[in-house]
């Protein structure tokens, strides 16, 4: 059986790419020095398309490519993916949930932790010699114990609800309905209302339309100058502007941020800042995690083309 042709929009590790390359006939959109000429040649025999959660697939390039069967996402966000051609033609859309839970729920601990206790500054008082000439950073605030609330209680929501409870810290949480958790686990659906009772509020929803700017300037009064936000989900859930206006105001106590609007570049309001942690979208990164990542991406193409259910499909 000839292999099928995929057109891959996004580097991935060797690990991934070798085997990649041994199933597929791959057309490397990424690197390629004229990416409309490739697409005019190749889009006409694709079969596949291979991304990651911040890329996507755009309109366009679905209807450059009239046979494509499956766009696969190396990542578990899949809203930089345009679904409304995919849903139309019947073109399947997977992506790579479950197995990088732990790892981007780990990093939003870390960034609850180096913010509210001030590791990074702490760190640069001991390399540049300010501790010993001056004494160490000034006191910073506690972790254990304060409140914890979680916007998006899904599959990370809940790893980082957990990870928060084995700290002490009082849960709450939105959603669109109650979950079955721990009993004193407060489900509190108003965003608004979320924020005023937390200390530490972490945005772990998917990015909609619906999600769109839902910490804005009122969440962000309601999480007030003792609050701190931890964003590992997408830039798209926050008003960036008004978190901006907020930090430099201290109208809120701090921000702890893995993604950020048109990343990698960032807005450079954020670079002066100290009561904001600046993160490279790295959520997922570490050798294990995408290690499975790139196995379980695989595995649904596998599945699509020998006509096997897929592992994680999402349309
Ligand atoms: C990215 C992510 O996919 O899983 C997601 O949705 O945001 C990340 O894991 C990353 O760009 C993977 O390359």
């Amino acid at each position: 059986m000839p292999k099928p042709h995929l057109l891959q929009l996004t580097p991935y590790p060797e690990a991934d790419q070798t085997p990649l390359d041994a199933a597929f006939i791959v057309h490397r959109y990424f690197d390629a020095p004229d990416q409309p000429a490739l697409l005019a040649t190749v889009g006409p025999l694709v079969d596949a398309i291979a991304t990651n959660g911040g890329r996507g697939v755009s309109a366009a390039i679905l209807a450059a490519c009239p046979r494509v069967q499956i766009v696969a996402v190396y990542g578990v966000g899949y809203d930089a993916v345009d679904l409304a051609p995919c849903r139309a033609r019947g073109i399947r859309v997977t992506n790579t949930p479950d197995v990088l839970t732990d790892d981007v729920a780990d990093l939003a601990v870390a960034m609850m932790l180096a913010l509210a206790r001030g590791i990074v500054a702490a760190d640069a008082n001991v390399r540049s010699g300010a501790w010993a000439a001056t004494g160490g950073p000034p006191l910073r605030h506690r972790v254990s114990g304060a409140r914890a609330g979680i916007l998006g209680l899904g599959r990370i929501g809940t790893a980082i609800a957990q990870r928060c409870a084995a700290f002490g810290m009082p849960i709450a949480y939105s959603a669109r309905r109650p979950k079955d958790v721990p009993a004193d686990w407060a489900y509190v659906p108003d965003p608004v209302a979320l924020a005023a009772q937390s200390d530490h509020l972490f945005v772990a929803l998917a990015a909609t339309a619906e999600t769109r700017h839902v910490v804005g300037p009122a969440v962000l009064r309601a999480l007030g100058p003792a609050g701190r936000l931890i964003n590992i989900s997408r830039a798209a859930n926050i008003d960036e502007s008004a978190l901006l206006d907020a930090l430099e105001a201290q109208t809120i106590a701090g921000a702890a941020l893995d993604v950020f609007e048109g990343e990698p570049n960032v807005n450079s309001r954020f670079l002066p800042l100290r009561n904001v942690l600046l993160q490279p979208h790295h959520g997922s990164a570490t050798v294990e995690t995408r290690a499975a990542m790139g196995q379980l991406m695989r595995d649904n193409l596998t599945a699509h083309f020998a006509g096997l259910p897929l592992p994680s499909a999402v349309v």
